[in-house]
């Protein structure tokens, strides 16, 4: 399927799409640039259900994770997928198989990192960090990484990325229970910095695993391919979702504060004092649910260089255009908006061209014919 799109109908689109945590709840107003659509799209692979996080391997293959436990290999020109293996997950509401990564050298260490949730003997939703080895044509037994990460139906967290420090940073949710988010004796709520086997990282701030607290529902994770900073989107209530530059150590607030410390939610700048909380570079209220993030460091589409690019369960991609020391943004536009229903992931392949997932198996969507797909979105 190709068709191209109009940013100006986009523009005059309203959002009714439900967002994971405010059904119903329309995007802010968009600021969005003129002028003829910088790509075309196409369908590269359909009839996923719930694909979760997309990955680049350097044999020019994407590995693709779909939340009910199967984990595939895509060929971007193609879009022919082998399943490379499957895990045995519980998945109910948002839980399941959700974020993969790759060992920083899996040329010569070819093991598929995955966060997954499963059903702990009292009942209860665990998430867990596990690791298989690629054989070439199969991955391997997974062996446990680290386990008992509190889950749940909503808020399980999962985005994985790898830094250039070659420590694997992970997300974790507050599981539906914000007492853990400021609990430093807790691991939900947190962003974690590990080893490559899954033990606490050397200079972590807190001597274990935690590299930064205060975090709701962190659900995309990228690091900046030339500066190394750590970026994040992080779901809010039914205010305040979140971009966030993550700083070792750091406080992010979550419960006491929602998005900025304006006092919008509470005593908010009496807490952020006390508390020395960071805040996000910017807040959509209403939510939109922002999901994978990635950075376009292309220059096939003038003047994208540089931008940070993610998706949103309420149905849009996005381009923030960051300050040129990239600690604020400057301006935000809105794609395809309305257009493919739930967005779960963005990924930019190394020519330019970007990836990206649908969600409208999740449970929260409408199907189409096709659903789930991986949409290809070729500059023109
Ligand atoms: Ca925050
Ligand atoms: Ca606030």
């Amino acid at each position: 399927m190709t068709s191209s799109f109009s940013l100006g109908a986009i523009v005059a689109s309203a959002l009714t799409l439900a967002t994971c945590d405010a059904p119903g709840t329309t995007a802010s107003t968009p600021s969005v640039s003129s002028g003829a659509a910088p790509f075309t799209v196409t369908t590269l692979v359909s009839g996923l259900a719930t694909p979760w996080d997309l990955v680049w391997a350097p044999d020019s293959v994407i590995w693709v994770s779909e939340r009910g436990g199967t984990i595939s290999r895509v060929d971007p020109k193609t879009g022919s997928r082998a399943v490379a293996g499957r895990l045995t997950v519980r998945e109910s509401g948002e839980s399941g198989l959700m974020g993969i990564a790759l060992h920083p050298d899996f040329a010569h260490q070819p093991f598929v990192y995955a966060m997954h949730s499963y059903g702990a003997a009292d009942g209860s939703t665990i998430n867990r960090l596990v690791r298989m080895r690629w054989d070439g044509s199969t991955l391997g037994a997974p062996t446990v990484l680290l386990d008992g990460i509190l889950g749940g139906s909503i808020h399980n967290g999962s985005r994985l990325a790898f830094g250039p420090d070659r420590m694997l940073y992970a997300t974790t949710g507050d599981a539906g229970a914000t007492v853990h988010a400021q609990d430093r004796s807790s691991i939900n709520g947190k962003i974690l910095r590990l080893d490559a086997d899954g033990h606490a990282a050397p200079a972590n701030p807190f001597g274990d695993m935690i590299w930064s607290f205060g975090h709701r529902n962190p659900q995309g994770l990228v690091f900046h391919p030339t500066t190394g900073v750590l970026y994040e989107t992080e779901h809010g209530p039914s205010d305040n979702d979140e971009i966030n530059i993550i700083s070792r150590g750091a406080n992010y607030g979550w419960p006491d504060v929602h998005g900025k410390c304006d006092d919008d939610s509470g005593n908010e700048r009496a807490f952020c004092s006390a508390h020395s909380v960071v805040e996000p570079l910017w807040t959509w209220t209403p939510t939109i649910a922002p999901t994978g993030a990635d950075f376009y460091m292309s220059d096939r589409i003038a003047g994208w260089r540089g931008s940070l690019l993610f998706t949103a369960l309420s149905g849009a991609l996005y381009r923030a255009t960051l300050s040129a020391d990239g600690k604020s943004i400057t301006n935000v536009e809105k794609m395809l908006a309305g257009d493919y229903g739930r967005l779960r992931d963005v990924l930019v392949g190394p020519n330019g061209e970007i990836y990206v997932a649908t969600s409208n198996r999740d449970g929260r969507g409408s199907p189409n014919s096709g659903d789930d797909r991986i949409l290809k979105l070729t500059p023109k």
